[in-house]
């Protein structure tokens, strides 16, 4: 179905006089265009078969090698000012940036298909929810489009035949030029045109570049929060309750393992369900409490480390009609990746599509290699995922890759304080972004490569909420990633993160102590469950529960240079590092 909306009709009329497709096809979310679009791109090699018995309506996808992540350096806010795109952002004079895209998109869908998606983020019916168009001429991103979103007629009875409340979004794959390569936002105009890629992040315009770079601004002038949170709920079985938390880690760094977690043995009287997995849009409702939607409806998660061991849930969840990308495919058909758990092929084709036996020195998936699959499929999906309410939440987590100074967890004194940890945070880079892995860097929020206005505003707007939150939820950071002497992780990590969201939630709940220390309250070691962990005791507790002094008076240099960026920074989070340098001259 096309829709009627005037200001849908007209930007689709100017963007195919620029690009030039040869023809225009409108998505509407069939089951049957969907098996023409697979088919189609199967006869042209850009997606592979997989075996059907095994992974029922899944397909395999390789993008180019220069294009496996996303790309910060060519990611640009293009807001009317640099100073509103702030310290941390890419910018470029709009005016400047839309005549250079012009140029690059001009005729470039000659020869091709101009795909018009229009999808709604956020459950149907949700006053959360928001709709986009994406132009695209890659089937690749359609197909990924039908599973993160909800695609089709719904959207454009959303939108209705006159409103222009709507997120636009261009993308080319021209020749997928690194050069030429450009993720770009404007704001003022709700609108992303990416050109150059056909890597995920880059690509599936409505994830980062709608739900968190453009939501993130529209969250501030309307006073809502676009986070880059996982949501997940704990049932307490005997009372029937659940409560939900939130968690900002920063790319590959635990957020859908944390969100599909199963409980170790001891936990019998919990159930731990999903809402979401990277995403989280939320809202003070009338009861004075956050309230958050998962504005996506599938999972575009990082495939190596998956196994049974690690997460089942998520490999469940890809057990059939998914899109296996960069992944390595066997002889017979079937993926495979480094960390899946099971023996590795006797011969496979890698993500490059090379040859790949056991022997082989290369890696035989890219360590960013994703499976887009539905949300909906996952065992441990919460009744309430599509709740057109979104579901209340009691504590925020934010967390890294910190080799040492992180404890395993602590909780912070008050909001304002958490704001503080949330800004300060940092973590090793992945390789979920193009660039070195393994760098320590600063993430506020999780949010350095998504906030699509000025960082300094951004944590102002933090601290504004939380004056508006009467029940504000309480805020935690966690480190699963400490190394030990021997550089092994030094906390089992996974199912038994459950053991620490135990403590948070008796901490939320006041049914347990704490330590007060001078970066906020540390559990006593007794409080955290260990039952039925093999070589993992007390002792070794106590050590990821240090705050080593000397380490910390670098990590306050450290935050007082970072801080020193924002020209903007709100005065409380210069306080709290005050407040903070004083605790530990005091301890
Ligand atoms: P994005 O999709 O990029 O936003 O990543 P994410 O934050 O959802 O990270 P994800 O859960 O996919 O985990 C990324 C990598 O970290 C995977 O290889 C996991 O196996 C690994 N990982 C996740 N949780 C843990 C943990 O508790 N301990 C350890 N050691 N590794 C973990
Ligand atoms: C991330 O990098 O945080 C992701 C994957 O979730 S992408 O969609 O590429 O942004
Ligand atoms: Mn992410």
């Amino acid at each position: 179905m096309e829709t009627r909306n005037p200001t849908v009709r007209q930007w689709i009329d100017e963007m195919a006089a620029l690009t030039k497709p040869d023809q225009i096809v409108w998505i509407d979310g069939s089951r049957e265009q969907k098996d023409e679009l697979t088919a189609e791109a199967m006869s042209t090699g850009e997606l592979l078969p997989m075996n059907q018995e095994r992974w029922p309506g899944c397909v395999y996808h390789r993008t180019a090698v220069n294009d496996v992540a996303r790309v910060e350096h060519r990611t640009f806010i293009c807001a009317p000012s640099k100073e509103e795109a702030g310290p941390t952002n890419n910018w470029m004079d709009p005016a400047e940036m839309y005549e250079k895209l012009y140029a690059l998109y001009d005729g470039s869908m000659q020869g091709r298909t101009m795909y018009v998606i229009p999808y709604i983020m956020g459950p149907v019916g949700s006053p959360f929810s928001k709709v986009g168009v994406e132009l695209t001429d890659s089937i690749y991103v359609v197909l990924n489009m039908l599973i993160m979103t909800r695609v089709g007629d719904v959207a454009w009875k959303q939108l209705g035949d006159t409103s222009n409340d709507w997120v636009r979004g261009l993308h080319g794959k021209k020749d997928i030029d690194e050069e030429n390569r450009y993720i770009v936002h404007f704001p003022q105009d709700n609108t992303i045109m990416s050109v150059n890629s056909g890597y995920g992040g880059n690509v599936l315009l409505g994830k980062k570049c709608f739900a968190l770079r453009i939501a993130s601004n529209l969250a501030r002038n309307e006073g809502w929060m676009a986070e880059h949170m996982l949501i997940l709920g704990v049932e307490n079985v005997e009372t029937g309750e659940t409560r939900y938390v939130t968690g900002a880690f920063p790319s590959a760094c635990g957020k859908t393992n944390l969100a599909m977690l199963i409980p170790p043995a001891y936990a019998k009287g919990y159930k731990v369900y999903t809402v979401g997995d990277d995403i989280a849009w939320m809202r003070v409702m009338d009861d004075g409490r956050l309230w958050a939607i998962n504005p996506e409806a599938g999972f575009f998660g990082v495939a190596p480390g998956t196994s049974m061991k690690s997460n089942p849930n998520a490999l469940l969840t890809t057990k059939a009609n998914t899109i296996f990308t960069n992944v390595a495919l066997t002889e017979d058909g079937d993926p495979w990746w480094e960390g899946m758990g099971v023996p590795a092929p006797a011969r496979a084709l890698d993500w490059k599509g090379n040859p790949w036996t056991p022997e082989s020195t290369q890696k035989a998936a890219n360590p960013n290699s994703r499976f887009t699959a539905p949300a909906a499929q996952c065992p441990s999906i919460s009744p309430h995922w599509e709740d057109p309410a979104g579901v209340p939440i009691t504590a925020i987590l934010f967390g890294g890759r910190r080799a040492k100074t992180a404890p395993l967890v602590y909780e912070a004194f008050d909001w304002n304080h958490g704001v503080f940890i949330g800004a300060a945070m940092a973590s090793e880079t992945t390789a979920a972004a193009s660039g070195a892995v393994g760098v320590v860097r600063r993430d506020p929020m999780a949010m350095l490569p998504f906030c699509g206005y000025n960082m300094g505003d951004y944590f102002r707007h933090w601290i504004d909420m939380g004056r508006k939150i009467e029940h504000k939820p309480r805020i935690f950071n966690v480190n699963w990633f400490q190394l030990d002497e021997n550089g092994r992780f030094a906390w089992p990590g996974f199912g038994d993160n459950f053991r620490v969201i135990e403590w948070i939630l008796k901490r939320c709940a006041g049914e347990v102590d704490a330590v007060e220390s001078p970066i906020g309250y540390l559990p006593k070691p007794e409080d955290i469950v260990l039952d039925g962990l093999e070589d993992f005791d007390i002792e070794d507790l106590k050590k990821l529960l240090v705050v080593d002094r000397e380490i910390w008076e670098d990590e306050m240099d450290g935050i007082a240079e970072h801080l020193a960026k924002f020209e903007r920074l709100p005065n409380e989070l210069s306080e709290q590092l005050a407040a903070l340098r004083e605790r530990f001259a005091k301890a």
